[in-house]
């Protein structure tokens, strides 16, 4: 039994570092959640060194908390302060893995123009987009106004690789692109989904039972 018992220690043990893997996001503050503002903050003017983890660039990005709804956590931004900015972060890469990046868009839909066009920077891989978001028919962002957008097989290099995010809306103006919810993950990070999802079950039931045969063994004595 005591075997039995080490084999489910062993197996949870295993599910746990395939769980930790699956949510491996090697961005920092993707999600914007840091500095938390105020409860009753709707949005809050960044200029660059503002925004932990990330570097503002172009005309500054505005911090949202309560004047649209994000599509993670509590907060996203809008990459337009007065006119266009940028955000960018670098990512520890391997050159041996490949990466998928996912974000969440939307648009500012307090003026115009219409049509937010954003940018992606991933190392020194030519420009990807400009992605297209028409904020018509979203008076105000909420749930189901975000859209996910993802790239896969971005490629690794060792050490870091810049990932950067630029409002390419014309003509600028100071509704831009918002975003949230910013996830780089490594693709040899990903498991195999059957391992974990049976391993977590069987090692708990064989831990239940061992937990309960050593109790039962240690009242018997
Ligand atoms: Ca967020
Ligand atoms: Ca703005």
């Amino acid at each position: 039994m005591r075997k039995l018992i080490l084999v489910g220690m062993v197996l949870l043990a295993l599910a746990g570092i395939g769980a930790a893997s699956a949510s491996g996001n090697l961005v920092k503050n993707g999600g914007f959640e840091e500095p938390q503002l105020g409860e009753n903050i709707g949005f809050a003017g960044c200029p660059d060194g503002i925004l932990p983890d990330w570097v503002i660039g172009g005309d500054g990005i505005d911090h949202i908390r309560t004047y649209w709804t994000p599509s993670e956590g509590k907060q996203s931004i809008d990459l337009s302060r007065e006119g266009s900015g940028s955000i960018r972060q670098s990512i520890p890469t391997s050159a041996s893995a490949s990466y998928t990046l996912s974000f969440d868009m939307a648009g500012n839909p307090e003026c115009g123009p219409t049509e937010k066009l954003l940018k992606v920077y991933w190392g020194n891989q030519p420009a990807y987009g400009p992605y297209s978001y028409i904020t018509t028919g979203y008076p105000f962002i909420g749930p189901g106004g975000w859209e996910t957008v993802i790239l896969a097989d971005l490629p690794g290099t060792a050490g870091t690789t810049q990932l950067a995010f630029e409002d390419v809306s014309t003509p600028s103006s100071a509704c831009g692109v918002a975003l949230d919810n910013i996830r780089v993950i490594s693709n040899e990070l990903v498991p195999i989904p059957e391992f974990p999802t049976v391993a977590l079950p069987v090692g708990l039931i064989i831990g239940i039972l061992g937990a309960a045969y050593y109790i039962r063994s240690t009242r018997e004595q």
